[in-house]
């Protein structure tokens, strides 16, 4: 999938500078084309320990680096580690500023605001992406952030439970200029502000566009947002189940997923409306067992989702969940992400109930049997999931196509293990520190590196 982030700060760069972009996951990286600065955005915890690969690379070349993304934002001291210049938080408002003091030759070690920025006034520059073998589909971000504060989520940490928006404006316009078949709402919660999601779906009834997102499932039980899902376009929602065992639920701060009649009820809701579901569970949890697992596997069984994950639970740095585990003394690495005996798939540390290789095996096993050809052929649903010969065709490509991805995700090493040799560090002149500084002070840069 075509990621966003690059694109927007390829939008908020200069047109005078020259962008070259490269995605690791699907090209190589010429790693000696000249350039002046590189930048890299480490967007999950997961792809810290490979950017900051990619960065000593460069920095074996002698060309600085500077990092953002989710993993920096968390984990700014250690990123600040591998990057000449480290941006915390969002790229807007504080870019220009990364790159006026660049050519200033004064590159400061940490950008940070003390303020969350407007979410808008950018151009996201999806010229990038050219010629790049991706999906035929686009991210287009409407709200960053969710009010809800589940105990394993990175996005409560990152936005301190508030959601941010875009002028509605802005993004209909954006949305005017894509001609891709699918839209995805990259949304953290997409109903996090519910009225606003509501007056949203109205103006891209026009539109007449197709587009999936990612929702809290409290959304499920308002018959105004369900009418208007289905009348702007939408094709299916990301929902964060997450575990069928009311205290796992209690313990993540996700009580709210069991309000107004529950599951059972906010399922049979989305579906008389004809949205499909793809059910989000975590595997991990302090009551997850055999049972647990096969219950979950049930329900959307029984429920004829059209897709479901069995993430393994994992502590992100940040988290309430990874204190917790941290101070319980759980955790079986200091650092999972940059430890190379982890593997993705595998659980960090020791779960209550069952032990942790039996859990993962379970959740693995119960993965295979969900995507087999029987778990298919019952969860068909000719009103919701396969309406036309396109929607079956689509239906059957996505769960067949998830074989050979959960083969092999299983036990996949964060890195390259081609990368040989230690990681690199950056070397600084100056000390690390957090302190925020507001966009507005800038007055010239090298003044203010002075
Ligand atoms: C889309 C998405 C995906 C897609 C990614 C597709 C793609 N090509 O981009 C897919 C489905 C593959 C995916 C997978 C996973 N994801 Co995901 N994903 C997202 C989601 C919803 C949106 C990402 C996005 O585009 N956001 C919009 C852009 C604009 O925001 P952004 O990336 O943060 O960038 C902004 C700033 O961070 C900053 N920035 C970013 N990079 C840089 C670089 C520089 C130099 C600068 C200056 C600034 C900067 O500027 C940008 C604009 O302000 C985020 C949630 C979120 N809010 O980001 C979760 C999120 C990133 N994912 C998350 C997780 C956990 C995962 C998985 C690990 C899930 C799993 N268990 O398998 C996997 C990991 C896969 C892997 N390869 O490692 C977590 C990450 C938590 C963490 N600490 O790592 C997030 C935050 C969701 C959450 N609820 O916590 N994901
Ligand atoms: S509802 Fe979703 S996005 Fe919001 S805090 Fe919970 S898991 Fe994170």
């Amino acid at each position: 999938m075509e990621p966003l982030a690059p694109a927007i700060i390829a939008g908020l760069t200069p047109k005078e500078i020259e962008i070259e972009f490269y995605d690791d996951r699907t090209e190589k990286i010429p790693y000696d084309r000249p350039t002046d600065l590189v930048v890299i955005t480490a967007i999950q915890t997961t792809s810290a320990r490979r950017a900051y690969q990619i960065a000593s690379l460069y920095r074996q070349r002698q060309i600085p680096v500077v990092m953002g993304g989710f993993h920096v934002t968390l984990m700014p001291e250690e990123a600040s580690d591998y990057a000449e210049a480290i941006v915390i938080g969002e790229a807007e408002g504080l870019w220009s500023n990364v790159i006026e003091d660049f050519q200033n030759g004064c590159l400061r070690r940490v950008y940070k605001r003390n303020s969350r920025p407007k979410l808008g006034g950018f151009q996201v520059d999806r010229s990038i992406f050219q010629g790049k073998p991706y999906l035929p589909l686009a991210f287009v971000e409407v709200g960053r952030g969710c009010h809800f504060k589940c105990d394993f989520c990175s996005i409560q940490t990152a936005f301190g439970n508030s959601q941010s928006r875009r002028p509605h404006a802005e993004a209909l316009a954006e949305l005017k200029k894509i001609e891709k078949p699918l839209i995805v709402f990259c949304d953290d919660n997409i109903t996090s502000n519910l009225e606003r999601a509501k007056s949203f779906f109205k103006e891209l009834i026009p539109l007449k566009i197709r587009w999936v997102s990612q929702c809290s499932i409290n959304a499920a039980h308002d018959e105004e947002f369900l009418e208007l899902l289905k009348a702007s376009g939408c094709q299916g929602l990301l929902i964060g189940f997450e575990s069928v065992h009311p205290d796992n639920l209690k313990r993540m701060d996700k009580g709210f997923n069991l309000m107004n009649g529950g599951y059972e009820v906010a399922v049979e809701n989305l579906h008389r409306h004809g949205i499909r579901i793809y059910g989000m569970f975590l595997v991990g949890y302090d009551e997850d067992s055999a049972e647990t697992i096969q219950s979950a596997m049930d329900f959307a069984t029984k429920h004829k989702f059209y897709a479901i994950a069995f993430n393994h639970l994992t502590p992100f740095p940040g988290t309430a969940l990874y204190d917790r585990m941290k101070a319980e003394g759980r955790l079986l690495f200091d650092r999972w992400w940059l430890d190379p005996n982890y593997r993705y798939g595998s659980i960090p540390f020791e779960p209550k109930k069952t032990p942790r290789e039996e859990l993962e095996q379970l959740a693995h096993e119960a993965r295979v049997k969900f995507f087999s050809l029987p778990s298919i052929l019952k969860r068909m649903n000719f009103g919701v999931n396969c309406t036309d010969g396109l929607m079956t065709l689509s239906f059957f490509a996505l769960n067949i196509f998830s074989h050979p991805g959960i083969r092999r995700r299983r036990n996949y090493p964060l890195g390259d293990e081609a990368y040989k040799g230690e990681l690199i560090k950056a070397v600084h002149s100056q000390p690390f520190r957090l302190d925020p500084i507001e966009a507005l002070e800038w007055t010239t840069a090298c003044d203010r590196a002075s």
